[in-house]
C-alpha cells in the first residue's frame, strides 16, 4: 500500500536541530521543498517541541553547547510520546566512538557534514516511510475500522500491562460495560448502513465523555463497549457511566423504536484493586460489570447500574 496517500512528505514534518544558523538554512534550504520544515537552535529547544508535537524526524547535530545531540536523543528515546520518532544524526566529525555512541542513544540513522542533498533526502524518505508503515499497522492491528475505537487484540495484549502498572501503585480499576438499547429494531427499521453511521457515533460519545489519557474505550462486540478506568473508586465510576448515558440520550439521535425516540444505551459497572486481578486475567471484572448491565437492562434500559 502507498502511505503518501495516508501523508504526503509535504504534510511530514521534519525538525532541523543545529545551533549553527548556517547549518540550519541550509539543511532547511535542501528539505523544504520537499517536507515540512521546523528548526531548534539549541537541544533544549529541541526536546520542547518534540514533546509538545512530536514530528514525524527529527534531524540532529551532534555538537551543541547546551545539550549535546546524544543526550537529546537518549531523552526522545526514553519519553513514551516521543520515542518512536526516528532521529538522524548530522555531524561533521564521525569517528568510530561517536558512530558506535549514535545507535546507543538510539539513532536510526546519520549523515556527514557537508551533506549529499540527495541522499539525505532519500534516507529521510525511508525513515519516514517506516515510521508511518509501523503507525498503520499498529492502528491496523489494535483498532476497530468501523469506530477507530480499540479493539479486542488492544484488550487481550496491552489492558494486562495497564492492570499490572495499577496493582504497582495499589490502585484500583473501575470496568463500564455498555449496550446500545433496541438495537436490532434501530437496524430493522433504518437498515444496517444507518446502524453503522450510529454506532460510530456513539462511539464518539464515548471517547468524547471519557477523557482521561489512560482510559481506554474498546468496542468489545457488534453494539457493545467496554470502558476501563484505572485509578478510579467506586463513586467516580458510576459518575463517568451515568454521565455516558446521559451525553447518549443528549444526543438525540433519532430512534423510532426506541426509549422516547432515541438512540439510548446501559451500562453497568464494577469496580476491583488492580492487585485483586490475578495472572492478568481480567475476565472476572468484565463479567462483573456485564451482570450490572444486565440488571440495568431488566430495570428499564438508559440506565448506568453498579
Ligand atoms: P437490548 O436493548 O436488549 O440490548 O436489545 P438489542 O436489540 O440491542 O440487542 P440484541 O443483542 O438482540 O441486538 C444487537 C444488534 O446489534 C443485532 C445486530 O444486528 C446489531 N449489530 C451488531 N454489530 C453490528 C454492526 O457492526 N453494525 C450494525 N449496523 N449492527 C450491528
Ligand atoms: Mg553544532
Ligand atoms: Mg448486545
Ligand atoms: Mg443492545
Amino acid at each position: 500500500m502507498n502511505l503518501q496517500e495516508i501523508k504526503p512528505y509535504t504534510e511530514c514534518n521534519v525538525l532541523i536541530v543545529d545551533d549553527e544558523p548556517i547549518s540550519r538554512m541550509l539543511l532547511e534550504s535542501i528539505l523544504e521543498p520537499v517536507f515540512r520544515c521546523t528548526t531548534a537552535e539549541s537541544g533544549h529547544e529541541a526536546l520542547l517541541y518534540c514533546a509538545e508535537n512530536a514530528p514525524d524526524l527529527v534531524l540532529l547535530d551532534m555538537n551543541m553547547p547546551d545539550i549535546n545531540g546524544l543526550e537529546v536523543c537518549k531523552t526522545l528515546k526514553q519519553s513514551p510520546v516521543t520515542s518512536q520518532i526516528p532521529v538522524i544524526f548530522v555531524t561533521s566529525t564521525l569517528d568510530v566512538e561517536s558512530e558506535n555512541a549514535c545507535w546507543e542513544v538510539g539513532a536510526s540513522d546519520f549523515v556527514m557534514k557537508p551533506v549529499n542533498a540527495s541522499t539525505l533526502t532519500h534516507r529521510i524518505k525511508t525513515h519516514i516511510q517506516n515510521k508511518l508503515r509501523t503507525e498503520f499497522l499498529e492502528k491496523m492491528t489494535f483498532h476497530d475500522q468501523l469506530t477507530g475505537l480499540y479493539n479486542r487484540t488492544y484488550l487481550t495484549k496491552e489492558i494486562p500491562l495497564l492492570i499490572r502498572q495499577v496493582a504497582r501503585d495499589q490502585s484500583n480499576i473501575g470496568a463500564i460495560m455498555i449496550d446500545i438499547d433496541y438495537f436490532k429494531l434501530f437496524n430493522d427499521n433504518y437498515g444496517h448502513l444507518e446502524g453503522d453511521l450510529c454506532l460510530q457515533k456513539v462511539a464518539k460519545i464515548i471517547s468524547d465523555t471519557v477523557k482521561r489519557p489512560k482510559d481506554a474505550v474498546i468496542r468489545f462486540g457488534g453494539e457493545e463497549f467496554l470502558v476501563l478506568l484505572p485509578y478510579i473508586d467506586y463513586q467516580g465510576t458510576k459518575i463517568v457511566a451515568q454521565q455516558l448515558v446521559e451525553a447518549v440520550t443528549n444526543a438525540s439521535i433519532p430512534h423510532g423504536k426506541g426509549i422516547e425516540g432515541r438512540v439510548s444505551i446501559s451500562a453497568g459497572f464494577a469496580v476491583w484493586k488492580a492487585a485483586d486481578v490475578v495472572d492478568d486475567d481480567y475476565s472476572a471484572l468484565v463479567e462483573d460489570a456485564d451482570i450490572s448491565l444486565f440488571e440495568a437492562k431488566e430495570r428499564g434500559r438508559n440506565q448506568a447500574k453498579g
